[in-house]
């Protein structure tokens, strides 16, 4: 069996252009929408033209017009779309009701692989408004792709290095803090954090695999499974000095939500669930997943102590 052709949906996205060159990396024929719709943003242009370079094939399309989708995906049998998630209001992740769809009429496709790539969001009915809408809208796309008998995957369950390793999870910057270091209870919530390329590789591992078919691929290699307070001392360790630790109980991390913004009353929430609930970490993967590291351990993913050293 070859391997199977791989569409880019959000293919210059932070995680979509990661997922582009493990796909181009791991030998498959890759694919990458080009949008019009991103005018004269010359980074996004700098990226496709990269991407064509590599080996890719630009596709033009768009999402105001169906049959330019529905073109596209015939050219494949994978379809990977790391489309923005609802951290500002615009509602991407509700866009891929379109694409599924696109999917369902082309008929044609082996797998689709829908915005996921976080907390799984079948755990998070409880979740706190109003972070909640993502994992409400990633539920629809859900609901969605299985109504149209879609075959799919889901890749759940890391966090990105970028967003929480660097900056000791600290919100608001992405630099490790000098002095201080705000501490989340008492930081033994244990949390998955993965590097952004490891998360794009073990995406591309999967796409072929009649073992996730229809699955959630959680992503939760053990050596990364590490507590606030674990990561706080791999970085003391690095730069051979402690930090003065400020513990924030529940409550007054959870008022701090008051007179942010949208995006920082979701960032709080989605904080909360991680460091204080240990919601990435806190269930048995059963019947409906399997764990990333297990099925491919020839994926030599970073450890968070190798990671931190580029922030010394
Ligand atoms: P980005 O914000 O980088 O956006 C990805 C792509 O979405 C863009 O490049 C663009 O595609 C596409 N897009 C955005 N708006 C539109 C639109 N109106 N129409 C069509 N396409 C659009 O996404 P991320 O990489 O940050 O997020 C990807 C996923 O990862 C999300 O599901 C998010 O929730 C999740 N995530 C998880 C994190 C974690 O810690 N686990 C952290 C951050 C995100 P194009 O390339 O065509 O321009
Ligand atoms: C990351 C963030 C970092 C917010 C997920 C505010 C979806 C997920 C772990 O966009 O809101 O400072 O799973 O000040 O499923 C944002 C979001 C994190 C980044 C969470 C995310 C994680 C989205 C901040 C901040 C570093």
């Amino acid at each position: 069996m070859g391997k199977s052709k791989v569409l880019v949906v959000g293919g210059t996205g932070y995680l979509g252009r990661r997922i582009v060159r493990a796909s181009l990396a791991q030998g498959h024929p890759t694919y990458v929408l080009q949008r019009p719709e991103i005018g004269l943003d010359v980074d996004k242009l700098e990226m496709l033209l990269g991407f064509k370079k590599q080996g890719a094939h630009l596709v033009e399309g768009s999402f105001s017009d169906f049959q330019s989708l529905v073109d596209a995906v015939k050219l494949v049998d994978v379809v990977i779309c790391p489309m923005s998630g609802a951290h500002n209001r615009s509602h991407n992740i509700l866009m891929q009701l379109k694409l599924v769809q696109v999917i369902k009429e082309a008929g044609n496709i082996k797998r689709f692989l829908p915005s996921e790539f976080g907390f799984d969001p079948a755990r998070m009915g409880h979740a706190l408004e109003p972070g909640r809408v993502t994992f409400d809208e990633k539920m629809i796309v859900r609901k969605a792709i299985q109504d149209a008998k879609i075959p799919f995957t889901y890749v759940c369950g890391a966090a990105f290095a970028s967003y929480f390793a660097g900056n000791l999870s600290q919100m608001g910057t992405l630099f490790p803090p000098k002095e201080k270091v705000l501490i989340y209870g008492d930081g033994n919530a244990k949390v998955t954090i993965l590097e952004e390329d490891d998360i794009a590789a073990y995406t591309i591992k999967t796409i072929d695999d009649p073992r996730t078919l229809n699955k959630t691929l959680y992503l939760r290699p053990p050596e990364n499974e590490l507590s606030q307070k674990q990561l706080v001392e791999t970085w003391e360790n690095l730069i051979g000095k402690n930090l003065e630790h400020i513990s924030i109980s529940e409550q007054d991390f959870l008022a701090s939500m008051k007179g942010m913004d949208f995006a920082g009353q979701v960032g709080v929430g989605h904080f909360y669930h991680m460091f204080y609930e240990g919601a990435l970490t806190n269930f048995e993967i059963g019947e409906e997943g399997e764990e990333a590291s297990k099925l491919y351990p020839e994926v030599k993913y970073t450890r968070m102590d190798e990671y931190l050293k580029l922030y010394t």
